[in-house]
């Protein structure tokens, strides 16, 4: 597979809904599309750097600045026979995770389009329905929040996250657990808290919650273990996992028992399956995150989520709970089960629609050369 070109694309779109974590509210996403151009066929994937560097210190003029000058060159002109092989390409670009990845997994939209396969079969999935959860996030008042809740069950979602900091936790998973004391509940902290609120956190195991994510710092595993130690509820890591070595060092400490695999933070799909394997053989069972994609992105995750290890519902709902309309054709939709159905089609399953992207694209360039300094 000869790869020709890479074309990027910026598009803006508002969200329906703001969404709002311990870091700060987002209302307007910068959607940054990959493009790879390989014999004829065009493979697709999104970046999911946000739009500030608050999550990671990614963002999408990291993310489009180093694919531009470093990460497009380095494959332009190159042959590869597996999309997987991409990555080793890239390795002397340190970090820009969220970078790599579109470009490795444009590349493996192509190989499947290639190859006439699913997305998913080439990754190795066996799933052709997958579990779905919804991740909601910090709102203007409780009363908003529970009414949102209610909208998810009744559509048919089958766990429930919600996003907390100080301020906006014990309280509001209190009214939570009175209001709907069976369901499936976890709550995400995005790193707001810290060793010291330790017994405010131990408040949190009264809830019977499936799991609190990423409690602590964004790059921490070792305090991660010693409050897992403190508390009963499951920790699962989100922002401190880049990689399948840091999955391996947090089983290995016991910070986590549980794991989110976010395709873009760990660098691509190749990375992501590696994540996997660790956990499975660890027996540590894991999901698959968002980050509030379009339904490009969507289409990745649906795939990912796929392999056999992802036995938790993940937060991959359905095109309608962001966006007026998807860049996709069909939309994602979701059961009145709270699942997926997996396409059987050639790819993803799900086509970019070009003319929609194009009058949503505020800029666009085409790399068509090889690394000359790199
Ligand atoms: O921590 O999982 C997170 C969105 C942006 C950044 C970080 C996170 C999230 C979500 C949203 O929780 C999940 C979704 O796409 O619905
Ligand atoms: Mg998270």
């Amino acid at each position: 597979m000869k790869i020709e070109a890479v074309t990027l694309r910026e598009l803006h779109m508002p969200l329906k809904h703001f969404f709002e974590t311990s870091f700060g509210r987002t209302e307007n996403r910068r959607v940054l599309l990959i493009t790879a151009h390989c014999e004829g066929l065009e493979g697709w994937a999104e970046c999911v750097a946000g739009e500030g560097p608050f999550f990671s210190s990614e963002w999408v003029e990291t993310a489009w600045a180093t694919t531009r000058e470093f990460l497009a060159p380095l494959l332009i002109g190159q042959n590869i026979e597996w999309a997987k092989d991409s990555a080793a390409l890239m390795a002397r670009v340190r970090g820009h995770n969220m970078a790599k990845a579109a470009l490795e997994n444009a590349l493996w939209d192509a190989e499947a389009k290639a190859k006439g396969q699913p997305l998913w079969k080439l990754l190795g999935g066996t799933r052709s329905e997958i579990d779905c959860g919804v991740s909601i996030g910090i709102q203007n008042s409780h009363e908003q929040l529970l009414e949102k809740i209610e909208t998810e069950l009744v559509a048919g979602y089958q766990r429930i996250k919600v996003k907390v900091k100080p301020g906006w936790d014990v309280d509001v998973l209190g009214k939570i657990r009175n209001r709907w004391p069976q369901i499936l509940l976890s709550c995400d902290a995005n790193s707001a808290y810290r060793p010291s609120d330790l017994d405010h956190l131990k408040k949190f195991d009264e809830f019977g919650l499936l799991m609190i994510e990423q409690p602590l710092w964004h790059d921490d595993i070792l305090y991660h273990a010693k409050l897992q130690r403190e508390l009963k509820t499951a920790l699962c890591l989100d922002e401190s996992v880049h990689h399948a070595r840091d999955a391996a060092t947090a089983i290995e400490l016991g910070a986590c028992r549980i794991i989110n695999i976010k395709v873009g933070r760990v660098g691509g799909f190749s990375e992501a399956v590696a994540v996997h394997e660790v956990c499975e053989r660890n027996k540590i069972p894991v999901w698959c995150g968002g980050m509030l994609e379009t339904g490009i992105g969507r289409a990745h995750n649906i795939a990912l989520s796929t392999l056999p290890n992802f036995q938790l519902p993940g937060d991959v709902s359905a095109s309608q709970r962001y966006w007026e309309e998807d860049i996709v054709e069909p939309e994602i939709e979701v059961t009145k089960r709270g699942t997926i159905l997996v396409s059987k089609a050639v790819g993803t399953g799900y086509a970019p629609r070009k003319d929609l992207i194009n009058k949503l694209t505020i800029r666009k360039e085409v790399v068509r050369n090889r690394a000359a300094t790199v």
